[in-house]
């Protein structure tokens, strides 16, 4: 399915459906992502939510943050849920999008086996992932999509040891009806992903980086050029995957075109939380990034 004509900020709905004021830090990646998708959805969608900074950002019914209506349930069960609330809308008779919106903790990790299974069964939901990278609303622990090298409380000296998780690559592997990637940072991409997503039957996973400056160590006015530089640089890549075919999208298919990309060491040096990362460690991930965009360059040329 080819994504319709671009939204621009000359078209964007100018209804909110997020209401002023909320409990997101100030710079949260997260907070512009969920204003801008809310809109792509529109009013007739239920949330499901896990513990998770979307849980207290959305805050508790009477003075909750947004105007539909969200289930909060518990870590291990989003997916199981999701599908639950969608059997039951199906018997309404309908067509209410169900929506279950999950940290990477949330997902990568404890809710990783629902997931599993509802994209098994092709459940026809929206799973939205959005990674800040640690488990950021109980005081930043490293999970499973944590970068290696990445100071938390819980890796506090030379940082993750281990490599994070490719969770898209996971979900990839589950063969869903749709999969992208995008970025708190390109906020109008993730919107168009959102739409077209509604129009496709089965699971469509979205996974979304949204930097989160009290975790990544950076200031409030840095999230957007953050996120920028997580793409320019090719560490975090933009595409869609259907019918098993990856296309890059949007500002990473225009990187095609450049000889070459922004050093990821740009990137790294914009961090407090990669302060302990070696020369050694950013060189391996220099080179994983290089490997990766030969590879994209042999493949679209
Ligand atoms: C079973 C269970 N374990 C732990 C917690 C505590 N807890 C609440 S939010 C949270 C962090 C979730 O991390 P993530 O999914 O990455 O979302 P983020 O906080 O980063 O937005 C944790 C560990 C919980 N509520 N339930
Ligand atoms: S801790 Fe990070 S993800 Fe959570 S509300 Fe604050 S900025 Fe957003
Ligand atoms: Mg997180």
């Amino acid at each position: 399915m080819k994504m319709a004509a671009k939204t621009t900020v000359l078209n964007l709905t100018e209804e909110e459906f997020v209401h002023p004021g909320n409990r997101a830090c100030s710079g949260c990646g997260l907070s512009i992502l969920y204003r801008i998708g809310v809109k792509a959805l529109g009013r007739d969608c239920i949330f499901v939510v896990p513990p998770s900074c979307l849980t207290v950002m959305q805050g508790l019914y009477p003075i909750a943050a947004t105007q539909m209506p969200v289930l909060n349930g518990t870590f291990a069960s989003t997916a199981a849920i999701a599908t639950g609330v969608k059997a039951a809308m199906r018997r309404l008779g309908r067509a209410t999008q169900v929506v279950a919106w999950a940290g990477d903790g949330g997902t990568s990790d404890i809710g990783i086996q629902a997931l599993s299974g509802a994209l098994e069964r092709g459940e026809d939901i929206i799973y939205i992932c959005y990674d800040n990278e640690a488990y950021m609303n109980t005081g930043v622990q490293r999970s499973g999509t944590t970068p290696q090298g990445s100071l938390t409380t819980t890796t506090p000296f030379s940082g993750k040891s281990e490599v994070g998780k490719n969770l898209p690559a996971i979900i990839a592997a589950h063969n869903p009806a749709y999969l992208a990637t995008c970025s708190a940072s390109y906020p109008l991409d993730f919107h168009d992903k959102l739409l077209k997503a509604k129009q496709i039957k089965g699971l469509k996973y979205l996974h979304v980086q949204t930097p989160c400056p009290p975790g990544w160590g950076i200031e409030e006015h840095m999230t957007v050029a953050l996120g920028r530089a997580a793409v320019e640089t090719g560490l975090f890549d933009l595409y869609e995957i259907e019918d098993g075919c990856l296309q890059l999208t949007g500002p990473s298919q225009q990187l095609l075109g450049k000889a070459c990309l922004r050093p990821v060491r740009e990137y790294l040096e914009m961090q407090v939380r990669f302060k302990a990362c070696s020369d050694e460690q950013a060189a391996a991930l220099q080179a994983q990034v290089d490997q990766r965009w030969a590879g994209y360059r042999d493949k679209f040329k």
